[in-house]
């Protein structure tokens, strides 16, 4: 594996190339251009350009996360083949850059669900969480405006304003996308760009629904490991892939987490790893990713990615909002930083143990 951070760009982040750098082990960063919109061409002048930055502060683009889908695209609109030529030039364009994992998520019109952006736990840290009765009680159109308060004025990946705004008519849109439906349009997606992938060997990672269950009566597919496997089988290209998320995959209690990792051997190329403590099935906060802090074991999952030889990029994913740090929520240095350095704790244990006999 690669030890990574995630980083959403100068202007966007609070936190800085040069503090990534010194995290210890961690070597590359996931990234994006977080200033375009979902069906924009990215030219190769403005990877080329982030590159360059990312590489003048001593480390790498090790992938992107994401390149967002626009909604025609999963919708099956008559448009959509505009979109995905765009999305198609873009992987090119990556491509050329040398850059060969992107990750992507199929979710209609939301990106992550989430109740609550600062929920405080016993230690006093904040945190993401998600409470099922306060979504039931919740209006999908105005979500976004009851939570935005605690998002330290950042912009949310997948909340972007300017999408928010025309949350009526997407969900107007949706309205005869059911989970067939859904399954149908991905594989049209995929088929199409499987060419271009194959071109330039860049692996599509596709990230999890979170939670991994339908909300506000939307359709969501990519929630466990049967249709993971359906996903996977209906396009049956290796570098048609999935992106492991512990924090995503693990809101269904009945996951299997490490179970999860090894049936994935070979079409696992993106992991992100963080740990939840439920409160109940459908209530639960983000925690440290010390598995004692949580209820994953994080050992058993950082073994399973270790047993089935995962060398592609990994991540920390969410944090906890420690030491009064303001970044976007989820998104801070510090906790990040302390789940990097323990994940590669585990990892050189495991690795010590198993070379070491
Ligand atoms: C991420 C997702 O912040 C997060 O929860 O894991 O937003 C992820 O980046 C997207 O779903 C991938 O497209
Ligand atoms: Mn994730």
């Amino acid at each position: 594996m690669e030890m990574t951070m995630r980083w959403f760009g100068t202007g966007f982040d609070t936190v800085t190339l040069k503090q990534i750098r010194q995290v210890p082990g961690v070597t590359g960063v996931i990234t994006t251009l977080y200033d375009t919109t979902p069906g924009e061409v990215w030219s190769r002048e403005r990877i080329r350009a982030l590159k360059d930055e990312v590489e003048a502060a001593g480390l790498r683009i090790s992938g992107i996360e994401s390149v967002n889908i626009h909604d025609s695209i999963k919708i099956g609109s008559p448009d959509r083949d505009q979109y995905i030529d765009n999305y198609i030039e873009t992987l090119r364009n990556l491509g050329e850059e040398d850059i060969h994992m992107v990750c992507y998520n199929f979710m209609p019109v939301f990106d992550w669900t989430r109740s609550e952006l600062a929920r405080k736990r016993p230690d006093g840290s904040t945190v993401l969480a998600y409470s099922q009765k306060a979504i039931d009680a919740l209006d999908p159109e105005t979500m976004f405006d009851s939570i935005k308060g605690d998002a330290n004025g950042a912009v949310l990946p997948g909340w972007e304003p300017e999408r928010m705004a025309k949350i009526k008519e997407l969900f107007e849109a949706y309205k005869d996308v059911d989970e067939e439906k859904l399954f149908e349009n991905l594989k049209y997606f995929l088929e199409k760009i499987m060419p271009v992938c194959d071109e330039y060997d860049i692996n599509m990672a596709i990230h999890p629904d979170d939670p991994a269950w339908s909300v506000f009566g939307l359709p969501r597919i990519i929630i466990n490991l049967p249709n993971i496997m359906r996903m996977m089988k209906m396009v049956d290209n290796p570098h048609n892939g999935v992106t492991f998320c512990s924090g995503s995959y693990g809101t269904n209690r009945e996951n299997d987490l490490p179970g999860m990792i090894r049936a994935l051997k070979g079409r696992l190329h993106f992991a992100h790893v963080r740990n939840l403590k439920f409160n109940s099935d459908d209530d639960f906060e983000e925690a440290a990713h010390l598995s004692s802090d949580g209820d994953f074991d994080l050992y058993e999952i950082v073994k399973a990615l270790y047993e089935i030889g995962f060398e592609g990029p990994i991540r920390p994913d969410h944090g906890r909002m420690i030491w009064d740090e303001v970044a976007m929520p989820g998104y801070g240095l510090y906790d990040r930083a302390l789940g990097a350095t323990y994940i590669n704790g585990l990892w050189e244990a495991i690795d010590k143990n198993a070379t070491r006999g």
